[in-house]
């Protein structure tokens, strides 16, 4: 028995809602405490775009990679031992090089591409790709239709997603978030069984405007979350992100960016609350609108990280239901 085995855990099934990088580590951690085939990501497909005639779905491929152990440790974002050599010559021809797509990374974009050039869904499409990286989790998109976050700015402008964040580098001011880009999407009827079926459904540490909350708007799926225990991780430390626009994305929309904003986000929907334990204790009593809430080291800087704190969660959310 490894030193991070958990059989306390052996028979529990979780469902995560997850984004990209900060989601994909605790993901991480939940498949490795638990048993094989008990852990299912929801993933948002908001970020989701076409590039160069590709279809790119970063928040799966993040979770995705980092489940098959391939993800790059350094970006949190595209495949380890990745080559350019695409991108460089892309660049010789005067191609758009703001985002980067390198030699590795192209074949899973070409590939799922291909496949639902075929008539394939995400769904199917992803679940191959896990068999074939040997990933014994179940990863789903939020839904099988259409869903693109769109960001409009103060400036009037109305931008898609990924040309925000990335092309843009998250400048722009924003003023509104249209999540779904005025599609009516259907949720994925796996992903609500799943939630269905899971003892624990987890709210993963990303960014609540842009990653969780396109989840949380599709048709049924707070209804179902209602019924559930949820527990939520704080993506915000101490009024700020390890990574990506959370923060300044609070602070434009007129919300002071902290974990007790992150926790009002959810609130309805929480048994428990996990922020990080380098904060100031914020709150007089450790229930707070209804919620449980426990202090945790949240930065997940390698896997025995991503582990514990993935453990931490379901013992603690075990020891607040056996004490209900
Ligand atoms: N993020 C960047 O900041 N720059 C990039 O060039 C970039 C390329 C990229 C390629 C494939 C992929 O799956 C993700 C990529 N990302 C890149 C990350 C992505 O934009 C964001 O991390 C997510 O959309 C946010 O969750």
């Amino acid at each position: 028995m490894s030193e991070f085995s958990f059989p306390q855990f052996s028979t529990m099934k979780v469902a995560v809602l997850a984004g990209g990088v900060g989601g994909a580590k605790l993901v991480l951690g939940l498949d490795r405490v638990l048993s094989p085939g008990n852990l299912t990501t929801i993933v948002n497909t908001g970020d989701d775009f076409t590039h160069f005639g590709l279809k790119i779905c970063p928040d799966i491929d993040s979770v995705c990679y980092s489940l098959a152990g391939l993800a790059n440790k350094s970006y949190g974002w595209g495949l380890e031992g990745e080559t350019w050599y695409v991108a460089d010559a892309l660049e010789s021809l005067g191609a758009p090089t703001w985002f980067q797509l390198g030699d590795r990374d192209l074949a899973t974009h070409l590939e799922r591409t291909r496949l639902l050039g075929e008539g394939k869904k995400l769904s199917q499409v992803i679940a191959d790709f896990c068999n074939r990286w040997d990933i014994l989790s179940r990863v789903l998109p939020m839904s099988d239709d259409e869903a693109p976050t769109l960001i409009e700015t103060k400036a009037g402008t109305v931008l898609p997603f990924q040309d925000y964040l990335v092309r843009e580098k998250a400048q722009p001011e924003v003023n509104h978030i249209l999540l779904h880009g005025g599609f009516e999407p259907s949720p994925l009827p796996e992903a609500l069984m799943a939630i269905q079926e899971a003892d624990l459904v987890v709210i993963a540490p990303s960014n609540p405007w842009v990653s969780i909350d396109p989840i949380l708007a599709l048709r049924g799926v707070r209804e179902v979350l209602k019924e559930k225990h949820v527990v939520a991780v704080s993506p915000i430390i101490q009024g700020k992100t390890i990574k990506g626009p959370a923060a300044k994305m609070f602070a434009e929309l007129g919300i002071q960016p902290s974990s007790l904003a992150v926790l009002r986000h959810y609130s309805d929907l929480l048994d428990l609350f996990v922020y990080d334990a380098s904060e100031k204790p914020m709150f007089s009593s450790d229930i707070l609108e209804g919620v449980s809430t426990i202090q945790l080291q949240t930065i997940m800087t390698d896997e025995a990280d991503k582990i514990q704190l993935a453990g931490a969660i379901l013992q603690h959310f075990i020891d607040l239901i056996g004490a209900q």
